[in-house]
Protein backbone atom coordinates (compact mmCIF):
# COMPACT_ATOMS: atom_id res chain seq x y z
CA UNK A 1 0.00 0.00 0.00
CA UNK A 2 1.36 3.03 -0.89
CA UNK A 3 0.95 6.59 1.13
CA UNK A 4 -0.60 9.06 0.00
CA UNK A 5 1.27 12.55 -1.10
CA UNK A 6 -0.77 14.49 1.81
CA UNK A 7 1.29 12.33 4.50
CA UNK A 8 4.51 13.91 3.40
CA UNK A 9 5.90 17.95 4.25
CA UNK A 10 6.00 19.94 1.45
CA UNK A 11 8.89 22.07 1.81
CA UNK A 12 9.57 23.93 -2.20
CA UNK A 13 7.56 24.48 -4.29
CA UNK A 14 8.67 25.51 -7.51
CA UNK A 15 7.61 26.91 -11.39
CA UNK A 16 7.10 23.39 -12.69
CA UNK A 17 8.25 20.74 -9.46
CA UNK A 18 7.59 20.72 -5.57
CA UNK A 19 9.58 18.97 -3.25
CA UNK A 20 8.55 17.06 -0.26
CA UNK A 21 10.05 15.38 3.16
CA UNK A 22 9.62 11.87 3.38
CA UNK A 23 11.67 11.39 6.92
CA UNK A 24 15.21 13.01 8.11
CA UNK A 25 17.52 11.86 5.33
CA UNK A 26 15.20 11.53 2.18
CA UNK A 27 13.35 13.83 -0.04
CA UNK A 28 10.19 13.58 -2.73
CA UNK A 29 10.80 15.28 -6.18
CA UNK A 30 7.68 15.55 -7.93
CA UNK A 31 7.76 16.80 -10.78
CA UNK A 32 4.55 18.37 -12.72
CA UNK A 33 2.94 18.80 -16.08
CA UNK A 34 3.15 22.56 -15.88
CA UNK A 35 5.33 24.14 -18.47
CA UNK A 36 6.00 28.06 -18.74
CA UNK A 37 6.58 30.04 -21.47
CA UNK A 38 7.52 33.49 -21.35
CA UNK A 39 8.36 33.61 -18.05
CA UNK A 40 4.53 32.95 -17.70
CA UNK A 41 3.02 29.74 -16.24
CA UNK A 42 0.47 28.83 -18.35
CA UNK A 43 -2.50 27.26 -17.23
CA UNK A 44 -2.84 24.29 -19.61
CA UNK A 45 -0.74 21.49 -18.52
CA UNK A 46 1.09 18.92 -20.75
CA UNK A 47 -0.01 15.52 -19.73
CA UNK A 48 2.59 13.48 -19.13
CA UNK A 49 5.41 15.91 -19.30
CA UNK A 50 6.75 15.55 -15.39
CA UNK A 51 7.46 11.73 -16.18
CA UNK A 52 9.10 12.34 -19.34
CA UNK A 53 11.21 15.04 -17.78
CA UNK A 54 11.52 12.17 -14.97
CA UNK A 55 12.50 9.31 -17.07
CA UNK A 56 15.36 11.60 -18.90
CA UNK A 57 16.81 12.13 -15.31
CA UNK A 58 16.50 8.38 -14.38
CA UNK A 59 18.33 7.64 -17.81
CA UNK A 60 20.86 10.33 -17.66
CA UNK A 61 21.80 9.60 -14.29
CA UNK A 62 22.13 5.56 -14.84
CA UNK A 63 23.71 6.85 -18.25
CA UNK A 64 26.53 9.61 -16.78
CA UNK A 65 27.36 6.63 -14.06
CA UNK A 66 27.94 10.13 -11.73
CA UNK A 67 27.58 10.05 -8.15
CA UNK A 68 24.08 11.16 -7.34
CA UNK A 69 21.08 11.99 -5.19
CA UNK A 70 18.77 9.29 -6.19
CA UNK A 71 17.72 6.61 -3.21
CA UNK A 72 15.25 4.59 -4.92
CA UNK A 73 14.10 3.25 -8.31
CA UNK A 74 11.12 4.83 -9.81
CA UNK A 75 8.66 2.59 -8.55
CA UNK A 76 10.26 2.96 -5.03
CA UNK A 77 6.89 1.74 -2.69
CA UNK A 78 7.64 5.42 -1.22
CA UNK A 79 6.14 7.47 -4.06
CA UNK A 80 2.21 7.75 -3.64
CA UNK A 81 0.43 6.34 -6.41
CA UNK A 82 -0.77 10.12 -7.57
CA UNK A 83 2.69 11.03 -8.32
CA UNK A 84 3.99 7.42 -9.92
CA UNK A 85 6.64 8.04 -12.70
CA UNK A 86 6.68 11.57 -12.15
CA UNK A 87 8.65 11.72 -8.30
CA UNK A 88 11.84 10.14 -7.08
CA UNK A 89 13.18 9.67 -3.68
CA UNK A 90 16.43 11.44 -2.92
CA UNK A 91 18.65 11.82 -0.19
CA UNK A 92 18.51 14.88 1.14
CA UNK A 93 21.71 16.94 1.31
CA UNK A 94 23.18 20.62 1.87
CA UNK A 95 22.74 21.81 -1.54
CA UNK A 96 25.41 24.11 -2.83
CA UNK A 97 24.15 27.66 -3.47
CA UNK A 98 25.33 27.59 -6.72
CA UNK A 99 23.59 27.04 -10.65
CA UNK A 100 26.10 25.45 -12.33
CA UNK A 101 25.73 25.98 -15.82
CA UNK A 102 27.42 24.71 -18.69
CA UNK A 103 27.03 25.95 -22.09
CA UNK A 104 28.42 24.76 -25.31
CA UNK A 105 26.95 26.86 -27.75
CA UNK A 106 26.27 31.20 -26.96
CA UNK A 107 22.88 32.00 -26.47
CA UNK A 108 20.23 33.40 -24.03
CA UNK A 109 21.74 35.18 -21.39
CA UNK A 110 25.29 34.42 -22.34
CA UNK A 111 24.69 35.75 -25.90
CA UNK A 112 23.76 39.15 -24.08
CA UNK A 113 26.64 39.14 -22.07
CA UNK A 114 29.06 38.68 -24.62
CA UNK A 115 28.05 41.23 -27.07
CA UNK A 116 28.06 43.54 -24.04
CA UNK A 117 31.72 42.57 -23.62
CA UNK A 118 33.25 39.55 -25.53
CA UNK A 119 33.17 37.41 -22.41
CA UNK A 120 30.35 35.16 -20.48
CA UNK A 121 30.91 35.23 -16.79
CA UNK A 122 34.43 36.75 -16.92
CA UNK A 123 35.47 33.99 -19.61
CA UNK A 124 36.85 35.89 -23.15
CA UNK A 125 35.06 34.13 -26.19
CA UNK A 126 36.54 34.83 -30.24
CA UNK A 127 35.29 37.70 -31.90
CA UNK A 128 32.57 37.93 -34.20
CA UNK A 129 30.42 34.98 -32.33
CA UNK A 130 26.40 34.92 -33.50
CA UNK A 131 23.36 33.54 -31.78
CA UNK A 132 23.81 29.86 -31.52
CA UNK A 133 27.64 29.81 -32.37
CA UNK A 134 29.24 26.67 -30.79
CA UNK A 135 31.42 27.31 -27.80
CA UNK A 136 34.64 24.87 -27.78
CA UNK A 137 35.78 23.70 -25.65
CA UNK A 138 32.43 24.34 -23.55
CA UNK A 139 32.45 26.88 -20.57
CA UNK A 140 31.38 27.06 -16.89
CA UNK A 141 29.30 30.08 -16.67
CA UNK A 142 27.83 29.68 -13.25
CA UNK A 143 25.26 31.39 -11.78
CA UNK A 144 23.42 32.70 -8.16
CA UNK A 145 20.14 31.60 -7.39
CA UNK A 146 17.82 34.23 -7.65
CA UNK A 147 14.84 35.02 -5.83
CA UNK A 148 11.47 33.74 -6.62
CA UNK A 149 9.97 35.42 -9.88
CA UNK A 150 13.96 36.09 -10.39
CA UNK A 151 16.56 35.28 -12.82
CA UNK A 152 19.68 33.81 -11.58
CA UNK A 153 22.96 36.19 -12.18
CA UNK A 154 25.27 35.20 -14.07
CA UNK A 155 28.88 35.36 -11.80
CA UNK A 156 32.64 34.63 -12.11
CA UNK A 157 34.21 31.62 -11.27
CA UNK A 158 36.29 33.54 -9.11
CA UNK A 159 32.76 34.86 -7.19
CA UNK A 160 31.99 31.02 -6.72
CA UNK A 161 35.80 30.72 -5.15
CA UNK A 162 34.63 33.81 -2.59
CA UNK A 163 31.74 31.86 -2.24
CA UNK A 164 32.49 28.18 -1.75
CA UNK A 165 36.00 27.88 -1.57
CA UNK A 166 38.53 27.38 -4.46
CA UNK A 167 38.41 23.32 -3.29
CA UNK A 168 34.66 23.06 -3.48
CA UNK A 169 34.49 25.50 -6.79
CA UNK A 170 37.07 23.83 -8.78
CA UNK A 171 35.17 20.45 -8.29
CA UNK A 172 32.31 21.82 -9.29
CA UNK A 173 33.41 23.34 -12.69
CA UNK A 174 35.13 20.13 -13.44
CA UNK A 175 32.09 18.23 -12.73
CA UNK A 176 29.68 20.45 -14.29
CA UNK A 177 31.87 20.67 -17.81
CA UNK A 178 32.46 16.61 -17.61
CA UNK A 179 28.81 15.76 -17.47
CA UNK A 180 27.73 17.94 -19.74
CA UNK A 181 30.33 17.23 -22.01
CA UNK A 182 29.74 13.41 -21.96
CA UNK A 183 25.71 14.01 -21.84
CA UNK A 184 25.36 16.01 -24.49
CA UNK A 185 27.45 13.65 -26.93
CA UNK A 186 24.89 11.02 -26.15
CA UNK A 187 22.03 13.81 -27.20
CA UNK A 188 24.64 14.66 -30.23
CA UNK A 189 24.58 11.26 -31.36
CA UNK A 190 21.17 10.68 -31.64
CA UNK A 191 20.01 14.20 -33.01
CA UNK A 192 19.67 16.83 -30.38
CA UNK A 193 21.66 19.12 -29.68
CA UNK A 194 21.99 20.27 -25.34
CA UNK A 195 23.23 23.62 -25.79
CA UNK A 196 23.42 24.33 -22.20
CA UNK A 197 22.55 23.01 -19.31
CA UNK A 198 21.99 23.95 -15.31
CA UNK A 199 23.06 21.10 -12.39
CA UNK A 200 22.60 21.54 -8.87
CA UNK A 201 24.82 19.72 -6.26
CA UNK A 202 24.42 18.84 -2.62
CA UNK A 203 27.17 17.50 0.02
CA UNK A 204 26.57 14.76 2.05
CA UNK A 205 26.87 14.49 5.62
CA UNK A 206 30.48 13.08 5.29
CA UNK A 207 31.64 15.58 2.60
CA UNK A 208 30.73 13.72 -0.34
CA UNK A 209 29.42 16.13 -3.65
CA UNK A 210 26.83 14.46 -5.48
CA UNK A 211 25.00 15.64 -8.71
CA UNK A 212 21.13 16.64 -7.54
CA UNK A 213 17.94 18.03 -8.98
CA UNK A 214 17.30 17.03 -12.55
CA UNK A 215 19.49 16.59 -14.93
CA UNK A 216 19.62 17.58 -18.73
CA UNK A 217 16.02 18.05 -19.09
CA UNK A 218 14.21 20.37 -21.45
CA UNK A 219 13.33 22.43 -18.53
CA UNK A 220 17.14 22.25 -17.01
CA UNK A 221 18.50 22.37 -20.67
CA UNK A 222 18.41 24.09 -23.83
CA UNK A 223 17.08 21.30 -26.57
CA UNK A 224 17.61 22.07 -30.35
CA UNK A 225 17.10 19.67 -33.09
CA UNK A 226 20.35 18.90 -34.77
CA UNK A 227 19.09 18.86 -38.44
CA UNK A 228 17.19 22.21 -37.87
CA UNK A 229 20.76 23.74 -36.35
CA UNK A 230 22.13 26.61 -37.72
CA UNK A 231 24.00 29.64 -36.14
CA UNK A 232 23.00 32.90 -37.21
CA UNK A 233 19.14 32.10 -36.90
CA UNK A 234 16.64 31.73 -34.34
CA UNK A 235 17.42 28.60 -32.73
CA UNK A 236 14.27 26.48 -32.22
CA UNK A 237 13.52 25.26 -28.79
CA UNK A 238 13.00 21.52 -29.13
CA UNK A 239 10.45 21.37 -26.54
CA UNK A 240 8.74 24.77 -26.10
CA UNK A 241 8.38 26.26 -29.94
CA UNK A 242 5.04 25.11 -30.65
CA UNK A 243 3.87 26.80 -27.28
CA UNK A 244 5.69 30.16 -28.28
CA UNK A 245 4.84 29.92 -31.88
CA UNK A 246 1.37 29.88 -31.33
CA UNK A 247 1.15 32.22 -28.32
CA UNK A 248 3.40 34.77 -30.31
CA UNK A 249 1.50 34.34 -33.40
CA UNK A 250 -2.48 32.70 -33.64
CA UNK A 251 -3.34 32.70 -30.18
CA UNK A 252 -3.48 37.18 -30.34
CA UNK A 253 -1.31 37.55 -27.31
CA UNK A 254 1.66 39.34 -27.13
CA UNK A 255 5.10 38.79 -24.55
CA UNK A 256 4.64 42.69 -23.61
CA UNK A 257 0.90 41.98 -22.74
CA UNK A 258 -0.30 43.22 -19.44
CA UNK A 259 -2.80 39.64 -19.00
CA UNK A 260 -1.37 36.00 -18.64
CA UNK A 261 -0.94 33.76 -21.72
CA UNK A 262 -4.27 31.87 -23.14
CA UNK A 263 -5.20 28.22 -22.57
CA UNK A 264 -3.29 26.41 -25.08
CA UNK A 265 -5.59 24.65 -27.81
CA UNK A 266 -5.29 20.75 -27.82
CA UNK A 267 -3.47 20.42 -30.68
CA UNK A 268 -0.83 22.44 -29.88
CA UNK A 269 -0.67 20.24 -26.35
CA UNK A 270 -0.88 17.41 -28.49
CA UNK A 271 1.93 17.85 -30.37
CA UNK A 272 4.39 19.53 -27.41
CA UNK A 273 3.91 16.13 -25.60
CA UNK A 274 4.72 14.21 -28.82
CA UNK A 275 7.92 16.40 -28.66
CA UNK A 276 8.85 15.40 -24.87
CA UNK A 277 8.30 11.93 -25.83
CA UNK A 278 10.40 11.88 -28.73
CA UNK A 279 13.41 13.79 -26.97
CA UNK A 280 13.02 10.86 -24.18
CA UNK A 281 12.87 8.10 -26.60
CA UNK A 282 15.47 9.57 -28.82
CA UNK A 283 18.12 9.92 -26.62
CA UNK A 284 17.37 6.90 -24.34
CA UNK A 285 16.44 4.67 -27.32
CA UNK A 286 13.96 3.43 -24.68
CA UNK A 287 9.95 3.11 -25.12
CA UNK A 288 7.89 5.82 -22.94
CA UNK A 289 5.23 3.29 -22.85
CA UNK A 290 7.33 0.93 -20.32
CA UNK A 291 7.21 4.30 -17.92
CA UNK A 292 5.41 3.51 -14.91
CA UNK A 293 2.38 5.65 -14.03
CA UNK A 294 0.12 7.84 -16.20
CA UNK A 295 -3.34 7.23 -17.69
CA UNK A 296 -4.95 4.39 -15.66
C1 LIG B 1 16.77 20.74 -3.19
N1 LIG B 1 15.94 22.05 -4.71
C2 LIG B 1 15.47 22.52 -6.04
C3 LIG B 1 14.11 21.93 -6.23
C4 LIG B 1 11.75 21.97 -5.95
C5 LIG B 1 14.03 20.76 -6.92
C6 LIG B 1 16.39 21.96 -2.62
N2 LIG B 1 18.65 16.15 -2.84
C7 LIG B 1 18.32 17.37 -2.30
C8 LIG B 1 17.71 18.37 -3.11
C9 LIG B 1 17.47 18.13 -4.50
N3 LIG B 1 17.26 17.93 -5.63
C10 LIG B 1 17.38 19.60 -2.47
N4 LIG B 1 17.62 19.77 -1.15
C11 LIG B 1 18.19 18.79 -0.44
N5 LIG B 1 18.55 17.61 -0.99
C12 LIG B 1 16.49 20.84 -4.53
C13 LIG B 1 15.46 23.97 -6.16
C14 LIG B 1 13.00 22.54 -5.72
C15 LIG B 1 11.64 20.81 -6.65
C16 LIG B 1 12.79 20.20 -7.13
N6 LIG B 1 15.87 22.73 -3.60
Amino acid sequence: MRPELSEYTPIYSGKVRELYEVDEEHLLLVASDRVSAYDHILDTPIPDKGRVLTAMSVYFFDALGVPNHLAGLVDDPRIPESVLGRALITRRLDMVPVECVARGYLTGSGLKEYRAGGAVCGVPLPDGLVDGSRIEPPIFTPATKAAVGDHDENVSFERIVADVGEELATKLRALTLDVYSRGSEIARNRGIILADTKFEFGLTPDGELLLADEVLTPDSSRYWDAAEYEPGTTLASFDKQIVRDWLTGPSGWSTDSETPPPPLPQDVVDRTRARYIEAYERISGLSFADWPGGAA
